[in-house]
């Protein structure tokens, strides 16, 4: 097992980056993001999914109207849920800025939102003890200056494409620098920057993707380390360091680089959509939240889960609920979470260990017959309770030396048994702390 202290020490965190012991206890952060792709309701790639003229995509800025929105009753949904930072989309692909830019006429304040809500909500966040993290799109298909691509909405209007011959990605990036800029310098303290997203090696035939050349990385995270001499940084910038962010998808074991465990984080969504997605059938089950959040923790990772508020700007009961279940469970199992990482011993089948310190978490995800078998653990366990209410689990240990104690039930010399119920506890994922 290696503590979080010392993942701290690993080799794809640079020295002159923050430190990212708080990020490894904390574990679990919510995603949000909230665009005008919230009133197109149909996923945050809507603009590019349907090849839509900026010209037309204008009508959500101009319909952009949150009139319920009340970032309290988001920070507080987060932290009921166990959630301890957030990261917000301040602009995503579509090239909106949600907060009061200088730079830019295409901003939540000239909406009929008429007010920065990026201010609010990091004010609400804040106060509720949440520590804050800044989502900023490098890509942008609304700037004029953004170079047209394989992946850009316009990439198959001649005539878009014609009339955008001359632009000049260093003039794109002189704005990207001076948006961040502006980001780092107007919110007080910013602990983490996800920057989305480099693509350096797609070629398209007529054009390529775009990466750190283009975003002129090296120089944006020296500004950023200027301005935030304390922030943690994703690994999006094409400079193969910082926080690494597999997307949708549960990296199968432990993620290690070059046999360092990395710091990494999942990110993941409700339902497949990270902007709010109106007709949307893929939610997933709270149970099934939970084992991703386990499941990521026993492989040394982060779970940073999104939810897309609508446009009128309410996160809808859907999501709320499965805040609210998510957080129910960690009420009484957050200890097998906060501060914890995976386990070098080898966990049963359906089953997910963390680790912390010397204490060991059996995370259940299907519920056996009575027993279950904890391979090498004889003589090295001291007591066992089911965290959620603290009742003792019974167990038997199998001396090592002798050979299998019987043929009839395998069990393995040196292995613990434990002594479960029959009737599976009433919680989703039931944790044995040994
Ligand atoms: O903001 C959310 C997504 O909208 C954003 N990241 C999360 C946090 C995201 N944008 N793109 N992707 C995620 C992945 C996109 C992959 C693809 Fe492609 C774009 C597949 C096809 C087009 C780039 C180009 C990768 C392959 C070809």
């Amino acid at each position: 097992m290696t503590s979080v202290s010392e993942i701290s020490k690993t080799s794809n965190w640079p020295t002159n980056y923050g430190d990212p012991t708080w990020l490894l206890h904390d574990r679990f952060g919510l995603f949000i993001h909230w665009g005008l792709y919230s009133n197109a309701a149909r996923h945050e790639w809507v603009m590019n999914r349907e090849k839509i003229h900026p010209d037309t995509y204008r009508k959500y800025f101009k319909y952009f109207d949150p009139d319920l929105y009340d970032p309290k009753i988001w920070a507080r949904a987060a932290k009921e849920a166990g959630m301890k930072y957030f990261v917000i989309t301040t602009k995503h692909h579509e090239g909106f800025a949600l907060w009061d830019s200088a730079l830019t006429d295409y901003k939540v304040t000239n909406t009929p939102a008429k007010r920065d809500v990026l201010l609010e909500m990091v004010n609400a966040f804040r106060e509720e003890g949440l520590k804050v993290g800044f989502y900023h799109s490098v890509i942008d298909w609304h700037h004029p200056e953004f170079p047209i691509d394989g992946l850009h909405p316009q990439r198959d209007d001649e005539v878009f494409k014609a009339n955008a011959q001359n632009r000049k990605i260093e003039n794109y990036a002189e704005y990207l620098h001076g948006q961040v800029r502006e980001l780092l310098t107007n919110y007080g303290k910013i602990d983490y920057l996800w920057f989305d997203f480099s693509y350096p090696t797609f070629d398209w035939g007529w054009s390529t993707g775009k990466g750190k050349i283009d975003w002129q990385s090296e120089k944006l995270e020296k500004m950023v380390l200027e301005l935030q001499p304390d922030i943690l940084l994703n690994d999006r910038l094409d400079l193969g360091r910082g926080v690494i962010t597999p997307e949708q998808y549960q990296p199968r074991e432990v993620l290690e680089k070059d046999g360092n465990p990395v710091i990494w984080e999942a990110c993941q969504t409700l339902n497949g959509s990270w902007g709010y997605d109106r007709d949307n059938l893929d939610w997933k089950s709270d149970e099934m939240l939970i084992k991703m959040l386990v499941d990521t923790v026993s492989k040394g990772g982060n779970l940073l889960l999104n939810v897309g508020p609508n446009a009128r700007g309410e996160i809808d009961e859907k999501s709320l609920n499965s805040l609210r279940a998510i957080g129910q469970w960690m009420r009484l199992n957050s200890r097998s979470i906060y501060g914890a990482t995976n386990s070098d011993l080898l966990a049963p089948v359906d089953c997910r260990y963390t680790q912390k310190g010397n204490r060991l978490y059996l995370h259940i995800f299907s519920w056996p017959f009575r027993h279950i078998h904890l391979d090498g653990l004889s003589g090295k366990i001291d007591y066992a309770q089911l965290l959620h209410d603290a009742s003792e689990v019974q167990y038997k240990e199998h001396d090592p030396n002798e050979s299998l104690t019987s043929i009839s039930t395998r069990i393995k010399p040196g292995s613990v048994t434990l002594e479960l119920p029959i009737q599976k506890p009433d919680i989703p994922i039931p944790v044995v702390e040994i």
